[in-house]
């Protein structure tokens, strides 16, 4: 079992701009996340790290000590059933924001198929290939029509009843037969998570096997249902990104231009935001006021939208994002939904940034409230960006840690994975299969998820460095993925510098960075689709649960994440994360990291230290290697001189073909 979480404390910071900044006497007298840490002075709640703290009525709180006969809850609730609620509930809540997140950008996809929006339906292919999954007739209909039809099919399945979710049937065919008899297939999105929340109210569900079974509902609900519609909806309207450069860090902000920071989710805003500070009146009025233009710069998830798909800088991570306005140098931070801390109105309290709220569901007190009309997106865009740009000359006291600011490639969509290793003329996960199976490439190892304060924040680089180094392909995501990015792993020169001789060698060919950056959190049913291609494509096993693949959110923060997690488990990949509110109820952690292997093939498990959880993913990945018999080391093959004459005439021996990668 994992020891209990530990609070990091500021001298921790690995990030170079952080410590620059913090350094400064500007950024000393701003309180951030690090200051109230290290002012807190407490250890959290053993029983709330531990899952065992139930406050589902009104009878309690009641902390729970498992074993314990007087201990129980005040309705005789045990560990077990506390824990595996919590656990539930938590999915619930993290399926809750990925769908609203979704709902909002089939809204949008509608509204943009009408032509209500300034923007288009851009990737045809993407939408011709959704339209057949959902059966809608292409033949001689224009892009807008199929469109329209598709986003109301899309809307409905949120809110649908009975039956199962269309795009279940992507998943591979033994995937699905395992969802069909344990009963977990979801059947509406909303449906789902508000089966949860009555499940676990008081007095309902209080068998742990049957509430994670909804727990497992619940969760495929998000990745094969609202994210995966998300994202592949939000590829359609705004395209599907392909590799590019760009640059992250908070170096990226810039002294002579208006710095508009946009953080949150929803890249409807982001969008709207990157044409409207295109527009020549904006420009204009940055101008007058002084500035060279209109440095959009993205935070969080939205930041990794806009930098797949227009490479539009990365000026912070969740972790930055105090750090980001810190800096005194951005005009206006746009926030829209989840990971926005509450704190960053009172880092700006004294100086010249306000906060620009943007949509109803999340406001804040001190801040500027904007309100973003999806149908009216442009003139929301440009009424934002002309506050922002009227604060430019109140600029006071600032400091950008101008160095700080790191190349990146980004954009490696699931159809760029298949272009970049299958070739143009031979898209497909082929050749990613064929070096998997000759050993040059272990496996694949995602790294997912949040940054918090728990641990120092270099978790991230460790585990991926040591993944690459033992010649496992690392796929990020999230604000995951922007730490990475941060200490150069995305760039193609750090397989040379960083990976395993194998994978070095398939990097350097392709040209790819050993860490492929993959999207935003919603982006992770992007993963999903990639292990389903290597799936279909053959030689490694019939479901994602024999293929040599695992993922891990070391460092989570966002309920998201375990919603992410549980699918990923229910759809047959091992996760790994530092700690789970599991370990005060023995049973059900038992479930949880050994029970559901069982049950799907795969299971959660926990380790403090990163280089544990990196060790514990190559040993996950190779005991898949096993398992599938590509472990065996070629045999060497004794020659004699039929055969050595048979090589000199340039027949070569037995097709060749094996590539003979290192084991
Ligand atoms: S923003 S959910 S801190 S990845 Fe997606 Fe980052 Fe985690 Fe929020």
């Amino acid at each position: 079992m994992a020891k209990p979480s530990r609070i990091a404390s500021s001298n921790e910071i690995t990030a170079s701009s952080t410590r620059e900044l913090l350094n400064q006497d500007l950024a000393k007298k701003v309180r951030t996340a690090y200051t109230r840490i290290e002012e807190r002075g407490m250890a959290a709640c053993l029983f709330g790290s531990q899952g065992t703290c139930c406050k589902n009525c009104n009878m309690g709180p009641c902390q729970i000590i498992d074993g314990v006969e007087s201990m129980v809850g005040i309705c005789g609730a045990t560990a077990d059933t506390v824990a595996a609620r919590n656990f539930g509930r938590i999915v619930a809540a993290g399926t809750s924001a990925h769908t609203d997140h979704a709902r909002e950008m089939v809204r949008g996809f509608i509204a943009t198929a009408k032509g209500q929006t300034p923007h288009e339906i851009k990737d045809v292919a993407k939408l011709h290939k959704m339209a057949q999954l959902f059966g809608i007739a292409t033949e001689g209909r224009d892009k807008n029509e199929i469109a329209l039809e598709l986003g109301e099919r899309a809307l409905a399945e949120f809110g649908q009843q009975d039956g199962i979710l269309t795009m279940l049937k992507r998943a591979p065919e033994k995937q699905q037969k395992i969802w069909k008899a344990k009963g977990v297939e979801p059947r509406g999105v909303d449906r789902e998570v508000v089966e949860m929340m009555h499940r676990t109210h008081m007095g309902v569900d209080q068998e742990y096997h049957n509430i994670m079974r909804q727990a497992s509902r619940c969760a495929l609900a998000d990745g094969w249902g609202a994210s995966m519609l998300s994202t592949e909806l939000t590829d359609i309207m705004f395209g599907t990104p392909v590799p590019k450069r760009a640059t992250i860090d908070l170096g990226v902000l810039r002294e002579d231009m208006v710095n508009v920071t946009v953080h949150g989710h929803e890249p409807l805003l982001a969008e709207s935001l990157c044409l409207a500070a295109e527009d020549e009146e904006m420009l204009a009025l940055a101008k007058k006021a002084g500035a060279k233009g209109i440095n959009l710069a993205g935070v969080c998830c939205t930041g990794n939208e806009i930098l797949m798909r227009r490479g539009i800088p990365v000026a912070g991570s969740f972790i930055q994002q105090e750090m980001v306005l810190a800096t005194g140098a951005v005009e206006a931070m746009v926030v829209d939904v989840q990971c926005v801390m509450q704190s960053v109105a009172q880092v700006v309290k004294d100086k010249h940034t306000d906060i620009i709220t943007t949509n109803y569901r999340a406001m804040m007190p001190d801040a500027v409230h904007i309100q973003f009309d999806e149908h009216d997106s442009y003139a929301s865009a440009k009424k934002i960006l002309t506050h922002a740009i009227g604060n430019f000359k109140k600029r006071g006291p600032h400091y950008i840690p101008k160095d700080k600011k790191f190349d990146v490639v980004v954009g490696f969509s699931h159809e760029t994975i298949n272009y970049m290793l299958g070739g143009r003329f031979r898209q497909s996960y082929r050749p990613l299969n064929d070096n998997i199976i000759n050993g040059r490439i272990r496996g694949v190892a995602a790294i997912v998820g949040c940054e918090h304060y728990k641990h120092a924040d270099n978790v991230h680089e460790i585990i991926a460095k040591e993944l690459i180094k033992n010649n496992v392909l690392v796929l990020a995501t999230g604000c995951a993925a922007q730490a990475l990015g941060r200490v150069g792993l995305m760039r193609p020169e750090a397989a040379t510098e960083f990976a395993g001789d194998s994978l070095r060698e398939v990097c350097e060919t392709v040209g790819m960075p050993p860490v492929l950056h993959v999207g935003s959190c919603v982006d992770n049913s992007r993963l999903l689709i990639a292990l389903t291609e290597m799936v279909r494509e053959g030689g490694l096993g019939n479901d994602i649960a024999e293929l040599p693949a695992v993922g891990t959110a070391p460092v989570w923060m966002s309920e998201k994440a375990v919603a992410i997690g549980q699918y990923f488990v229910a759809s047959g990949a091992h996760v790994i994360f530092q700690d789970l509110p599991i370990s005060g109820a023995k049973k059900f952690s038992e479930y949880i990291l050994k029970g559901l292997k069982e049950e799907y093939g795969a299971c959660w498990g926990v380790a403090s230290e990163p280089l544990d959880i990196a060790k514990a993913m190559i040993a996950a990945i190779e005991e898949k290697r096993e398992a599938l018999g590509i472990n065996k080391k070629k045999e060497r093959v004794l020659m004699d001189m039929a055969m050595r004459r048979e090589i000199e005439a340039g027949k070569g021996i037995g097709g060749a073909g094996c590539g003979g990668g290192k084991h």
